[in-house]
């Protein structure tokens, strides 16, 4: 029996990117502002675009350290990634409605099929 969750390497992916940010300048497993920055940057552009939950990132940073130690654990770094899934979905059914079925747009990612307000 080998039969993998489905979810499992989107769990792999979220680790696997907080890990690749948290050992960048110094090795361990928290981020800094800066790496926390970058991580942003690099691996979700497009969402710091559209997201409003990603708006403020200094103001962000604050909110999610939610035990004052300037850095963000992966505890407190996967809260924001559960606000930004959630907005991203929300974002999904804009221009779908789910009174005619269930359909998702791009989200926060954005693409060619949005039109403007
Ligand atoms: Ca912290
Ligand atoms: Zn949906």
């Amino acid at each position: 029996m080998t039969q993998q969750c489905t979810l499992k390497n989107a769990l792999q992916t979220f680790v696997d990117t907080f890990h690749k940010y948290s050992v960048k300048y110094e090795d361990r497993d928290a981020l800094n502002c800066k790496e926390m920055k970058q991580l942003l940057n690099k691996e979700m552009p497009n969402f710091i675009k559209n997201s409003k939950e990603l708006k403020d990132i200094p103001n962000l940073m604050i909110e999610l350290d939610t035990n004052l130690d300037k850095e963000l654990s992966f505890n407190e770094f996967s809260v924001m990634l559960a606000r930004v899934i959630l907005e991203s979905h929300e974002k999904m059914h804009e221009d779908n409605p789910l009174t005619k079925g269930h359909h998702h747009g791009p989200g926060l990612e954005g693409g060619p099929k949005q039109k403007g307000k």
